[in-house]
């Protein structure tokens, strides 16, 4: 008989081969041939074992991000909740280099805000004020690619897909500042997007209680050196290679400055 720990290490081997081998699995939460209940606390373990064989590949934890943190997300998830994934080394996009798209399946980008931890976040202690072990604040890019068909998936799905992460770029740094209300602009290619940082729960430092919150329940630790990634300030733009020089992707949010890569 299989249990769920069997069936968690099945389903991130899974998932693992869609993302090295850049191919798209169906979703698990519709497949009729899973035989046990496909819920939200199994698709953060299936994430955890994800996890586990890319840092038994060498790969190491550098921070976390957040999905779902825009109204606009939910609603059209038909949720309420954030989403929690993780960074690795892997998927850093240099500010001003290049990547290539040829390891992704489908990517989008996104604009973002990154935040930098400065000490370890006690996820026990009840006082813990995570604004505080916040040192620094960035603009960022996110490439999201998921491993299931055109972006198709369910809540639990998505979770264990490691909320669709595959890249993110950082600018660069500046301490910490209010940024409840600032012009975002995301550049790729001739295709742009503008909002305000404000899609992202009002403030993306709501996003940073929202993440206090999920890790507390989820037990992801959040340590010293971590970058988090509030989540996306608008709709994502597809990235695609446009020109045989490839495309420049660009954003900007106002105040700190911008992020660049180029797509190859
Ligand atoms: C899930 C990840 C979404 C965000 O900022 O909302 C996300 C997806 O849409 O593939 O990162």
């Amino acid at each position: 008989m299989h249990t769920t720990d069997d069936e968690a290490a099945a389903l991130a081997g899974r998932l693992d081969h869609a993302q090295t081998g850049c191919r798209e699995t169906p979703s698990i939460e519709r497949d009729p041939a899973i035989g046990i209940a496909f819920d939200v606390d199994l698709a953060y373990r299936v994430q955890e074992e994800l996890i586990g064989l890319r840092t038994a590949r060498g790969e190491s934890v550098v921070g976390v991000k957040l999905g779902f943190t825009s109204k606009a997300k939910m609603a059209q998830m038909g949720v309420s909740d954030v989403i929690v994934g993780r960074l690795t080394d892997a998927m850093t996009v240099a500010n001003g280099g290049t990547v290539d798209l040829g390891k992704f399946i489908h990517p989008k980008a996104e604009p973002e805000v990154a935040y930098l931890l400065s000490r370890d976040v006690r996820l026990d202690d009840p006082n813990e004020d995570i604004l505080d072990a916040v040192s620094a604040i960035a603009p960022a890019v996110e490439v999201i690619d998921s491993r299931y068909p055109d972006f198709a998936f369910t809540y639990a799905d998505v979770v264990a897909d490691n909320t669709s992460a595959a890249g993110y770029a950082i600018g660069e740094w500046s301490p910490l500042c209010d940024a409840a209300d600032l012009d975002v602009t995301l550049r790729v290619g001739a295709d742009s997007v503008h909002g305000s940082t404000a899609a992202i729960l009002g403030d993306p430092a709501q996003a940073l209680l929202a993440l206090l919150d999920m890790c507390r329940r989820r037990r992801i630790p959040l340590e010293a050196g971590h970058v988090i990634l509030a989540g996306a300030a608008t709709a994502a733009l597809p990235l695609t290679a446009s020109t045989p020089d490839g495309t420049d992707v660009q954003c900007t949010v106002e105040g700190l400055g911008t992020v660049s890569f180029t797509a190859v």
